[in-house]
């Protein structure tokens, strides 16, 4: 047990500050702080010694260095059972302190201001505050760190509860958790001055700083044999949507419902009109826009009603009763959108597994990671929409103004497919999607397949340029009447004539969209 005798206090966030300090004072605890938190104990009319009164030096430097002195940190690294460590506090006589309550200068209100001005970016380092948290978790032996408001109800009740100790075990675990805050904090700065110093606005760091923390504990990873977690990233990319998902109602969310559902959010909020999104396994395989919501949902649904069986669906504004009942009968892992209209929720939580989330359209993330053996694989979020000026048409044929409303809309459904990808879409509606292919004609088969003679008038939107015109060939025997894709393959020629040959008009857009 660590009996708390000497506590120092130093916190830049004040909140909680009143309870723990009565607290301690009725405990007889001897309180030391640094000249603003002792301010604010003082006010509260308990008896508080200042640093400076302990070190006999005043905070100098404007505050740069206030308790960096070997009256401060003696007192904290002290061994208590060492006799040298004993003799050299008598000798220079040391006060040994028990328990660091202390956070640090907020360097994410920095970080939120995009403060680019580095002299008060620096400023905000702090260093002092870390020196601190950092000598009491290393000597966790014998003394206690607080490095967050949210643990002081927690040291009241473990003081209470030992007669104003705390257990080595608790000791040892808040050390942890110090420590993981001094990773963290260092880790948001480095990120941040990386960022500033940067000369040119795609270059990649030479060092990347990811400080993941739990957010949740998941039943299983991909399979019930898998264990996982899901860790949120506070100091790489804290953009994304994930950050700010809300459930409001339904089962414990699974890894594969995370993955899954990033990937249906991801693709909805890209339209600007009223859409749906179902994915399944990571690929859409109902997607359908429409100026109103409900008819939006049933579209989407029709594009693959076998595959939507169990899915995540997800829509891109305040869901309604109407569109929710679209998807009555059918058996749904989650459901996510900005928003839902209260009788579209009841209806929702009145099926108790399904899980219901709410999340803002507007947050994305600012990378993409993949995981390899041994490190990560980071690149900008595929974010390119159509560019006007890359954009031709290479046929005879032009499109029509419907089959360029339905080529918009299949090239966007296309980035969010997993390569090789085509999309075959009628009236902003997919009507069958081939994922996931090792080739080309083979995605298209299972597009086809999966449109069950609907392919009729439909347009096919390809994510990678055609390397034979086989692909031309077979859309044009299921009536595809248009065609997007990059283009930029040495047989182009020979699709173009293919086209040329059987009616069908093409479009170019220079852009590749692989999504592995
Ligand atoms: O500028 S510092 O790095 N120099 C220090 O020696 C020092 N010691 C504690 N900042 C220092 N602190 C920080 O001051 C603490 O981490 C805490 O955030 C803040 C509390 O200051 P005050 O009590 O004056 O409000």
């Amino acid at each position: 047990m660590i009996r708390i005798k000497t506590a120092l206090l130093s916190v830049s966030d004040k909140s909680g500050l009143q309870e723990l300090v009565a607290f301690l004072y009725n405990q007889g605890v001897t309180l030391i702080a640094t000249g603003g938190t002792a301010r604010f104990i003082s006010e509260m009319g308990i008896p508080v010694k200042e640093v400076s009164e302990i070190t006999g030096f005043p905070e100098i430097l404007g505050g740069r260095v206030k308790t960096l002195h070997p009256a401060v940190e003696g007192g904290i690294l002290a061994r208590r059972e060492l006799p040298q460590d004993v003799e050299d506090l008598q000798k220079h006589n040391i006060q040994p302190i028990d328990l660091v309550v202390c956070n640090l200068y907020p360097f994410e209100k920095m970080i939120a201001s995009q403060e680019k001005d580095l002299e008060k970016v620096v400023e905000e380092i702090d260093i002092g505050g870390v020196t601190l948290l950092r000598a009491a978790a290393k000597n966790h032996r014998y003394v206690v760190t607080v490095s967050s408001p949210n643990q002081y109800p927690e040291l009241i009740e473990e003081m209470k509860k030992n007669g104003g100790a705390v257990s080595e075990d608790k000791a040892l675990e808040w050390a942890i958790k110090a420590f993981s805050r001094t990773a963290l904090y260092d880790s948001q700065i480095a990120n941040y001055l990386s960022k500033l110093s940067q000369k040119e606005e795609a270059e990649f760091p030479e060092y990347v700083n990811i400080f993941l923390t739990k957010k949740a504990g998941l039943r299983y990873g991909e399979n019930p044999h898998q264990k996982a977690a899901f860790y949120q990233d506070l100091s790489f990319d804290t953009s994304g949507f994930m950050n700010h998902l809300e459930q409001l109602g339904g089962k414990e969310l699974s890894f594969n419902n995370l993955y899954d559902t990033q990937a249906a959010f991801a693709l909805v909020r890209e339209f600007q009109d009223p859409a749906v999104v179902i994915v399944k396994h990571n690929n859409p395989c109902g997607v359908a826009s429409d100026p109103d919501l409900a008819a939006a949902a049933r579209k989407a649904l029709a594009g693959d009603p076998v595959s939507a069986f169990g899915g995540i669906v997800a829509f891109n504004r305040k869901v309604t009763p109407e569109s929710v009942q679209v998807f009555e009968k059918l058996f749904l892992e989650v459901v996510i959108a900005p928003d839902f209209e209260p009788e579209a929720l009841e209806i929702l939580t009145s099926r108790k597994n399904l899980r219901i989330l709410r999340a803002p359209l507007a947050e994305s993330a600012s990378f993409d990671i993949k995981k390899v053996d041994g490190g990560l694989l980071i690149q900008d979020v595929d974010a390119i929409d159509l560019e006007k000026e890359k954009i031709q048409i290479v046929t005879q044929k032009q499109p029509t103004e419907k089959e360029w409303e339905d080529l918009y809309f299949a090239w966007k459904v296309a980035k969010f497919v997993k390569s090789n990808a085509i999309v075959l879409a009628k009236n902003k509606q997919t009507v069958g999607i081939g994922a996931g292919q090792m080739s080309r004609i083979d995605a298209l088969k299972i597009a086809v397949i999966k449109a069950q003679n609907q392919t009729q008038g439909s347009v096919l939107a390809s994510d990678a340029f055609f390397p034979f015109k086989d692909v031309v060939e077979e859309a044009a025997k299921y009536g595809v009447t248009a065609i997007i894709q990059p283009g930029g393959s040495i047989r182009d020629q020979e699709s173009i004539e293919a086209c040329n040959r059987l009616g069908i008009s093409m479009v170019f857009t220079g852009i590749r969209h692989f999504k592995h």
